[in-house]
């Protein structure tokens, strides 16, 4: 398509959809038309990939997810359909500025972090691979909160509302609506029962076309939105009462309100198991409706149908799909077990005990009474199968969701090789060795469209140059980089690929907070959720330490750094906000010595989100992956900084672990204790004490923290962090304090060699191709789903 063509079909738009002429148009109407004429180009492919898998009744894949963290569609739509060129001249042509038209996009922040970002990846992919399948999820109203600091430092948090202006991308499908059922009774009825309800709501279908790299496939995103079976009681108004007039619609919406922002404490709230059941009832129904179209023998679903559970949130799933054969279609009840097995997949993406979601019995046959006799039965022919076990379902009044999705799900997996080992050994080690064939890695990945190609058109320009075209979807071809890395020609072009990255980046900062940072100094960034596994504390002592040594001895040879900070907390977790507010603090202090500021300004811009992500990562220099060892299931991130040519400073967990294999042991700056040595080192109940006994540094760090020097002279502002790193320190913060330390000052001795920085740059970029969801996606395919490629 031409940008001429494309100016008539948005002016098409403007005038049709927007009902405005182009003297009149808002950006919002520029952004609206235009997604509108893009959306058109993204038809074809849908409807092309959606009848070849009539056509051929493929196997489809159905992967149930509580969260899609898609972030912006426009940019990435244009560029999978090869307008990005077209489109930035029309919309100039039209009189508007182009960046200014995407940005005015709001950031869908349907998810919370890693499980939601990789799920929106996944889709990508799925696309570009022509997997035929269908994410499904949960419209929220709002998405995951706008963050902001108050004038202390502290966050504020504010409901999101990316819905207030039309979403353009999505079509609304009222007839595919389904009633998804909560509480009341059941009655046996011969080999079955029947299940009444107390209450209902309708689960109603929106549908968002993903299109893969090049316009060559596309698959649906469906999103439910909850709504009142009777919208509202006209006699109640009728009697005045306006407010008990518009209660059923309320009640009902409440379901798809609010993304729950605690990402990794399973709270047990009633709306949120009622959330789970919602979305996951109204995708089976949806997937048994269309099997149904189709085949009529359901013994055979699972020659049709593979199922991923995205953690335990959909890990109803099991009982659902049970009850729907068995109670519903007269299925025998060990048969449906078995059907609903070989259709199921879990991807478990945590170790941490908290996650692990458990619902008190009472509230799952509160809410659910059938599920909960379902679930009884299966743990029950479980314990019959396995008389050995020890490990149950239900337990102490619990039902235990990781346990029931291991059971009901064929394959259950990992999410890098050291989590999936953890895995086994840990969390699932008695049912691993019950079901040893069960478990199997899938190592994750992020798409390379939007993460390289999007994010950083520069080093993309470059790579084409390089390698030729067509890397976008063969990432693997990244190592056909290294010969040219030799070259000083090419190293100067990464390395001002990356300068000119750091500019735009300094000049954001500059003007989103008012903060001078000198694009030339190294861009060390930490950006994830706030969680004290993934201890932004040690990052944020560390400043503190490396502060006070600038200031003893300026001219010792320091690397002038930007220290980068983004994430928000969970507003219930206390804390991860006081660790916020200290990094606030810090920075306020720091930034206002004028001695120290040639060599360090730390900045933490607000409301981190995907956006944000995009702008951050191709202008970093050093990525920090500092978790505590065992307890970063993969990490994502971590992926992203390297393909753009950051260096990492780790930890060996998650898929650091396999970053450091293939950019090569000396080209990472690894710290830090082993998993088995943070086990080994918690045997300890002084292993703080002692670490900060030994370590002058951090001794001196922490105790400037309780003097009061970034609180005003408040000593007991930060009590929660300090009394806990001194205390208590599960995440042995302190243990590796030193470890930490050190290893900062090799990078900072490696910022000085600056060809060789750059060398090792592009090597990370050169070696980490492997990295691409694309991977991800064809060892899920291969592994757990068995599902062919349409294309
Ligand atoms: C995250 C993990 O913390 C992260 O290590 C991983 O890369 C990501 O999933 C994708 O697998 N987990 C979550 O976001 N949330 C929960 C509940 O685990």
């Amino acid at each position: 398509m031409s940008a001429t063509e494309l100016r008539d079909a948005i002016l098409k738009h403007l005038e049709y959809s927007q009902g405005k002429d182009l003297a009149h148009a808002s950006l919002y109407d520029m952004r609206m038309a235009l997604t509108l004429a893009i959306r058109d180009k993204v038809i074809e492919p849908w409807f092309r990939a959606t009848r070849a898998t009539y056509a051929a009744q493929s196997k489809r894949v159905y992967y149930l997810s509580m969260e899609f963290l898609i972030g912006r569609l426009l940019e990435d739509a244009i560029m999978n359909v090869g307008l990005t060129e077209s489109a930035r001249e029309a919309v100039l042509g039209l009189g508007f500025d182009f960046e200014a038209v995407l940005n005015d996009e709001p950031d869908a922040a349907l998810g919370n972090g890693g499980l939601g970002r990789l799920a929106a990846c996944f889709l990508d992919s799925m696309s570009t691979l022509g997997c035929p399948a269908y994410g499904y999820g949960i419209r929220y109203e709002h998405g995951l909160f706008r963050q902001s600091f108050g004038p202390d430092g502290r966050q504020i948090e504010t409901a999101e509302d990316w819905l207030r202006q039309s979403h353009g991308w999505e079509f609304e499908r009222p007839e595919a609506a389904f009633r998804i059922g909560f509480g009341g009774t059941v009655a046996e009825s011969g080999r079955s029962a029947v299940w009444t309800p107390e209450s209902a709501v309708m689960a109603k279908a929106y549908d968002t076309p993903i299109v893969g790299w090049q316009g060559k496939w596309a698959n649906t995103l469906r999103l439910w939105g909850a709504e009142p079976l009777r919208a509202f009681d006209l006699n109640a108004f009728n009697k005045g009462d306006f407010t008990g007039a518009a209660a059923p619609e309320a009640l009902a919406r409440t379901i798809s309100r609010v993304l729950y922002p605690d990402d990794t404490t399973a709270q047990g709230k009633e709306l949120r198991l009622k959330q789970e059941f919602f979305f996951t009832a109204a995708s089976l129904r949806d997937i048994l409706r269309r099997f149904a179209s189709e085949h009529s023998d359901l013994s055979a679903l699972s020659s049709r149908v593979a199922i991923q559970m995205n953690d335990t949130h959909p890990a109803i799933a099991g009982p659902e799909l049970v009850r729907l054969l068995h109670d519903e279609r007269g299925m025998e009840f060990d048969k449906a077990v078995e059907t609903a097995r070989a259709c199921l997949g879990y991807t478990n993406h945590t170790l941490m005990p908290e996650a692990l979601e458990r619902w008190p019995e009472t509230l799952m046959a509160q809410v659910l009474p059938r599920h909960m006799q379902i679930i009884e039965r299966i743990d029950a022919g479980h314990a019959r199968q396995y008389p050995s076990r020890t490990v149950s379902i239900v337990e102490n009044g619990e039902v235990k969701m990781g346990e029931l999705s291991f059971i009901m799900a064929n394959k259950v997996n990992g999410v890098s090789a050291l989590h999936t080992e953890l895995v086994k050994d840990t969390v699932f080690a008695e049912l691993h060795a019950l079901h040893p064939d069960r478990i199997v890695n899938e190592t994750n990945g992020v798409t390379p469209r939007r993460w390289v190609k999007g994010a950083n058109p520069g080093l993309a320009g470059l790579i084409t140059e390089t390698i030729g075209e067509g890397w976008e979807d063969h990432l693997e071809r990244l190592v056909e980089l290294e010969p040219a890395i030799g070259d000083q020609g090419f190293r100067d072009r990464f390395a001002a690929i990356k300068a000119e990255n750091k500019v735009a980046l300094a000049n954001w900062i500059g003007t989103e907070m008012g903060i001078p940072v000198n694009p030339d100094a190294m861009f060390d960034v930490q950006i994830k959720r706030f969680h004290e596994y993934k201890r932004q504390h040690l990052n944020i002592l560390e400043t503190i330490a490396l502060w006070q040594e600038i200031r003893a001895n300026p001219d010792a040879g320091w690397a002038p750094r930007v220290k980068i900070f983004g994430g928000k907390a969970a507003p219930g977790y206390v804390m991860a906000k006081e660790i916020i507010h200290l990094i606030n603090n810090v920075a306020r202090i720091i930034n206002a010595d004028k001695t120290t500021r040639e060599l360090l300004t730390v900045v933490y811009p607000p409301n981190y989100n995907v956006t944000m992500a995009e702008r951050l990562i191709p202008a970093s220099d050093l990525s920090e992956q500092i978790s505590t060892a065992g307890k970063e299931a993969s990490g994502t991130g971590n992926m992203k900084f390297s393909l753009n040519g950051a260096l990492t400073i780790g930890t060996l967990d998650g898929a650091n672990v396999e970053i450091r294999d293939l950019v090569g042991a000396e080209n990472f700056f690894l710290f830090g204790m082993t998993a088995d040595e943070v086990v080994e080192c918690r045997k300890t109940p002084d292993h703080a004490a002692r670490a900060i006994a030994q370590s002058k540094r951090l001794k001196a760090a922490i105790e400037m923290i309780e003097s009061g020097a970034f609180s005003h002279g408040d000593k007991a502002m930060y009590r929660g962090v300090t009394q806990n790193l001194r205390t208590h320190d599960y995440f042995t913060v302190c243990a590796d304090f030193d470890s930490y330390w050190d290893a900062q000052r090799r990078v900072d001795r490696a910022w000085f060699q600056r060809d060789d920085w750059t060398r090792i740059a592009a090597l990370n970029t050169a070696r980490t191709g492997w990295f691409s969801s694309d991977r991800t996606i064809k060892g899920y395919m291969a592994d757990i789903w068995k599902v062919a490629p349409m294309i």
